[in-house]
């Protein structure tokens, strides 16, 4: 059956999704985190990204909640989205992220903020500066170097490429070995501090490799398979997991660029990675909730007018294109958006930013119906994502007006 858009009020009713970001599971919108304590008890304010992106700003983030220990979340803009707020550079003047305020004092880098956590809270598992933790640390900013001179680098020949590739492979054989010497799926025989450090930069080259070059990480090697699901089954990561579209994006104006090789899985994963089907991806694995749509309807019924503003179609027409695609999303029944509205939905298919936006499914769910619905009327795609900034998506379009 065909159907006319369903109005925004009823689109409303279709949804019942709730969060509640003070107390609830980990989340990207939250400003404050109470874990059941009152806000009288907060010592700690994390200034982090607006985007929830910073690698560096999710290990200190996973390490607050998996602690659970009661904080405030201050939002800067980083360099590459737009301006960065005059308020923070008189706080950290070189308006790195994170920087944590604890009891009053003003601590940046990340392994210092964890270090400093640590003497005034204790450790999460085994510490920063356990005799087991410090190999893993210098393994992880080994794997770091190898992937960031394999995929930040333009090789200057086949056979570089292949050695960049090898590189990497060879530490990357290292973390496997490292994760099969515990008996469960973490690094040491308890989730901890070890983990926490991993994962920011795993997730990222999970994502950045499978799309620049045709190697998916999560499938090629076991144990950090088996890694990646321990992981997954934490409600604190969860809250914090990316998916592969934003990453691929959000990546080469943070690193300078990333080099795609010209092999054809290469292409065939971008393809996917860009125009779906986006299900079944190795970015993710638990089995999606139930509420992933409701969660997806909920997100931009809230955020509609901005959505709308932003968008470069007419806002009429995009508003129709729009509730079209949330109506076939929630209903699974055909809605035909307005003629010329395929780019305005890519657009918005393209922009979507887990998690600061939404959850990993509901992005899923949400990418799926615009391109289902554009598809219906074109196959022309929006303008390109900029490589160089991320200016397409200021922050300061969405918050201040
Ligand atoms: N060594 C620092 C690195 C922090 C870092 O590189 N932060 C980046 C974001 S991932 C940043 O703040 N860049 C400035 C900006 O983008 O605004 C740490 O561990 O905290």
């Amino acid at each position: 059956m065909t159907l006319t858009p369903l109005s925004w009020t009823e689109l409303e009713a279709l949804t019942d999704f709730q969060l509640d970001p003070i107390s609830g599971p980990t989340n990207a919108q939250a400003r404050l985190r109470l874990f059941g304590q009152s806000e009288s008890d907060v010592r700690v304010t994390l200034y982090r990204d607006n985007h929830a992106w910073c690698p560096y700003c999710q290990k200190v983030w996973l390490w607050l909640e998996e602690k659970q220990i009661p904080y405030r979340i201050e939002k800067v803009t980083m360099f590459c989205y737009g301006e960065k707020e005059s308020w923070y550079k008189r706080k950290v003047p070189s308006g790195m992220l994170p920087a944590l305020e604890l009891d009053g004092q003003i601590i940046t880098e990340s392994d210092d903020i964890l270090i400093a956590l640590e003497r005034v809270f204790g450790s999460l598992g085994q510490g920063m500066k356990d005799p087991r933790v410090l190999p893993l640390r210098q393994l992880e900013r080994s794997l770091f170097r190898v992937w960031c001179s394999w995929l930040c680098y333009p090789a200057t020949s086949p056979q570089q490429e292949q050695r960049s590739r090898q590189q990497f492979i060879q530490v990357m054989e290292k973390v496997e070995d490292a994760l099969s010497s515990t008996p469960g799926s973490y690094f040491l025989e308890e989730f901890g501090t070890a983990d926490v450090i991993f994962t920011p930069y795993v997730e990222r080259m999970n994502a950045s490799l499978y799309y620049y070059k045709g190697y998916s990480m999560r499938e090629e090697n076991p144990h950090f398979a088996g890694w990646f699901t321990a992981m997954e089954s934490r409600p604190t990561y969860r809250g914090t997991q990316s998916d592969f579209h934003t990453h691929v994006h959000d990546l080469p104006p943070q690193m300078g660029g990333c080099w795609e090789n010209r092999e054809a899985q290469t292409r065939t994963q971008q393809q996917r990675v860009d125009q779906g089907p986006w299900f079944g991806l190795p970015d993710v694995t638990y089995p999606e909730p139930q509420n992933s749509r409701q969660e997806a309807l909920h997100r931009v019924v809230k955020h509609r007018a901005n959505i709308i503003r932003v968008n470069p179609a007419d806002d009429e027409l995009f508003d129709q294109a729009l509730r079209c695609a949330l109506t076939q999303m929630m209903t699974d029944e055909v809605c035909i958006p307005p003629a010329g509205s395929d780019f305005a939905l890519r657009y918005l298919r393209d922009r979507i930013n887990v998690p600061r936006d939404m959850s990993i499914y509901a992005a899923k769910r949400l990418r799926e119906a615009l391109e289902k619905t554009a598809a219906l009327v074109g196959d022309k795609q929006g303008p390109p994502i900029p490589v160089r900034h991320r200016r397409d998506q200021d922050p300061t379009h969405f918050a201040t007006r």
